[in-house]
């Protein structure tokens, strides 16, 4: 799991409308209708939640400590889905009793390790991981005008890839998995194909899912010339060219759809 840095996130909360408008174009759809998507809740059920559940942000600071911006950028993309949102005035524990003494019902907070959604009314706990990957799969499914009957490529079976690709199987994608690491590749499901060489998988496959944490491994001419690429992985699989040219099917960002759909699960 790839930690960011203060400048992977610096200055994204300002640039939220233009994020959105840019995913629209891309997608067809908001921020929230690929959580929703993601989340396999209705609009309709994420507005009447939006009225029913206020949610805090809690800075955590064990271990390489807080992240600049992190918590304000988070509570920031939960309240551009309609939601009460807050960073509380204390930190971990402290902060944990603060956000639920002023009965915010929905905790979001991060450690090294885990970043999470608490829904403290349904004791539902959604991990960073599986939000991210089952949004990135709706964000793809939008951006292909759907996915059923489509051969889709998950490079990478992390936490992140793997629930991309379960999202794609309830899709009605066909779906095929790379992994540099082979007890990984071993963890994929029996109605998932394996693809044991990258460079001869890319040459095929036109809808990919990079959840890797590797940067710059894809060049223009590995891809497709239809290829549309939805990209959870930190950082980007791309090189600066295959991105320069590909760019207007590209989905990548470090948190929004991530955390919009920790969210449309936490309160489905
Ligand atoms: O509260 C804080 O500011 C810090 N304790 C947050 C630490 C977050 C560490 N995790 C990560 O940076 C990423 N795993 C977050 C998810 C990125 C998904 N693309």
């Amino acid at each position: 799991m790839t930690r960011l840095v203060e400048n992977d996130i610096a200055g994204l909360e300002r640039e939220l409308d233009v994020y959105e408008e840019e995913l629209l174009k891309k997608t067809g759809l908001n921020l929230s209708e690929v959580a929703c998507a993601g989340g396999n809740i209705t609009i309709h059920d994420l507005r009447k939640a939006a009225q029913s559940y206020r949610v805090a942000v809690v800075p955590i600071t064990s271990g390489e400590g807080v992240i600049g911006g992190f918590t304000q950028f988070v509570a920031s993309i939960i309240r551009k889905m309609g939601f009460q949102a807050t960073v509380t005035e204390e930190t971990d524990v402290a902060g944990f009793y603060e956000g639920v003494c002023q009965e915010n019902e929905i905790i979001f907070m991060a450690d090294d390790k885990k970043f999470i959604a608490l829904n403290l009314r349904t004791k539902k706990v959604i991990d960073n991981g599986y939000g991210t990957g089952r949004g990135f799969g709706a964000a793809l499914a939008g951006m292909a005008d759907g996915l059923a009957g489509r051969e889709v490529l998950v490079i990478g079976f992390g936490p992140v890839g793997s629930s991309a690709a379960e999202y794609l199987l309830e899709s009605g994608a066909k779906v095929a998995v790379y992994d540099q690491n082979e007890l990984r590749m071993k963890e994929t499901k029996k109605d998932m194909k394996q693809e044991p060489n990258l460079k001869q998988a890319l040459k095929i496959y036109d809808f990919l899912i990079d959840a890797t944490p590797e940067g710059e491994f894809i060049s223009p001419e590995d891809l497709t010339d239809q290829a549309m690429i939805a990209a959870p992985g930190i950082p980007l699989g791309l090189n600066a060219q295959a991105f320069e040219k590909y760019k207007d099917r590209v989905i990548h960002d470090p948190l929004q759809i991530g955390v919009a759909t920790m969210l449309a699960l936490a309160v489905g």
